[in-house]
């Protein structure tokens, strides 16, 4: 159910300097976030009912872990295994109890069957899900974006989060829906090599990767936001058409800077270089970042993720074990981490953060952990620069 905003809606102008003149309360709309930190309101935790496995497709293909290939090649177009999806919507309703109990105002996208199948004058798919907010919404002030996508099964995912869009655009957020893919066979390298991760990781430090440059594409979590300062990837996912639209969208008042990893398979830039504070970064060890120097002159801090511990046995289709670091930071001193990785919650709370600890192992199987899962639609919050 929608829930009143008016209580945490209202703030004083920070911008105010002139001392003659009362400071004037000024109203935050229903969508405004400008960083990953600042103090959270309001998020959309995804939804895993309806899920459906994807076609194995090309881009699926380059995306996912050899070891799970028989698996997508067995059960594209059906549901997930029941009992892991129930597992997993348990965890999921009880992600979204603590966050109800830590203050936050929690939305979820509407039920959705993705085993439907669709055609398009290009191609034929079923779907995915509506599991992971933070890969198709990205939120930059008071404007909502739709993210085109780039895989042929998330075509249509955005229709599960349209009421929630329509419900913000009435009570006056921006909402842009970026230039919609084609996703004909010339957006995708149907020779893209994926024998071996050795040649995966030479073409993506070539610059190649299975999307093409036919048309802009992108994923939401490509990019993370630190005030005026965007910082994305090129990906199996977002192409450059897609970051230069981004930039020329956002305009003058926003700079999106194109960084890089040594990752034989990006996608997803939150589980390799999660902002987590004004100018604190945590990084991932295996996929070293190609720009250190660029934010070391920035004087910006980068701690390194302890390795994760989550367990070998426990299948992660559409992810590596790296969720570890995709935590969701409710204010600068509060992050939601997963209960079992405890050397990252130990390196939080040498930080000074307080741990709130949860555990979603079957909701992780889908593809993320807890900033994945959500997308924040309000944090208590200025434009600044950092950077
Ligand atoms: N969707 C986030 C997955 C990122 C990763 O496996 O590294």
């Amino acid at each position: 159910q929608p829930q009143s905003t008016e209580s945490s809606s209202r703030r004083t102008c920070s911008s105010f300097t002139n001392p003659a003149v009362k400071p004037v309360e000024q109203k935050m709309g229903p969508v405004c976030s400008y960083n990953e930190w600042d103090p959270l309101e309001e998020i959309i935790v995804g939804r895993v009912e309806g899920a459906a496995v994807p076609p194995f497709s090309i881009e699926v293909k380059a995306n996912t872990n050899e070891k799970h290939w028989d698996f997508f090649k067995r059960s594209g177009g059906c549901s997930f295994p029941a009992e892991h999806v129930e597992r997993a919507k348990a965890e999921i309703e009880e992600l979204c109890n603590i966050l109800r109990h830590e203050g936050v105002t929690v939305r979820r996208p509407e039920p959705v069957d993705f085993q439907k199948e669709y055609s398009t004058p290009d191609f034929t798919s079923s779907g995915l899900y509506a599991a992971m907010p933070r890969d198709i919404l990205l939120v930059i002030g008071d404007e909502i974006i739709e993210s085109p996508m780039a895989w042929r099964s998330r075509f249509f995912e955005y229709r599960a989060y349209r009421p929630l869009m329509k419900e913000y655009f009435r009570a006056g957020a921006k909402w842009t829906t970026a230039p919609k893919p084609q996703m004909s066979d010339e957006l995708y390298d149907m020779n893209y090599p994926m024998d071996s991760v050795t040649e995966r990781n030479t073409l993506a430090a070539r610059g190649r990767f299975v999307t093409t440059e036919f048309e802009p594409c992108f994923d939401a979590a490509d990019f993370i936001r630190a005030g005026r300062d965007i910082f994305c990837q090129r990906s199996q996912v977002t192409n450059l058409m897609g970051i230069e639209w981004m930039q020329r969208h956002l305009g003058d008042e926003y700079t999106v800077h194109q960084i890089s990893f040594n990752d034989p398979n990006p996608m997803h830039i939150d589980a390799t270089f999660n902002i987590i504070g004004p100018g604190l970064v945590i990084v991932n060890p295996d996929r070293p970042c190609n720009q250190l120097s660029m934010f070391k002159k920035a004087n910006w801090d980068f701690v390194t993720a302890p390795k994760p511990v989550f367990p070998d046995d426990h299948p992660l289709w559409m992810s590596s074990k790296w969720l570890s670091m995709n935590v969701l930071m409710l204010d600068p001193k509060r992050v939601v981490v997963d209960e079992i990785e405890k050397p990252t919650q130990e390196m939080f709370r040498r930080l000074g953060i307080e741990c709130i600890c949860v555990s979603i192992p079957f909701a992780n199987s889908f593809g993320g952990g807890f900033h994945c899962w959500t997308s924040d639609i309000r944090r208590r919050g200025t434009l600044e620069t950092y950077f």
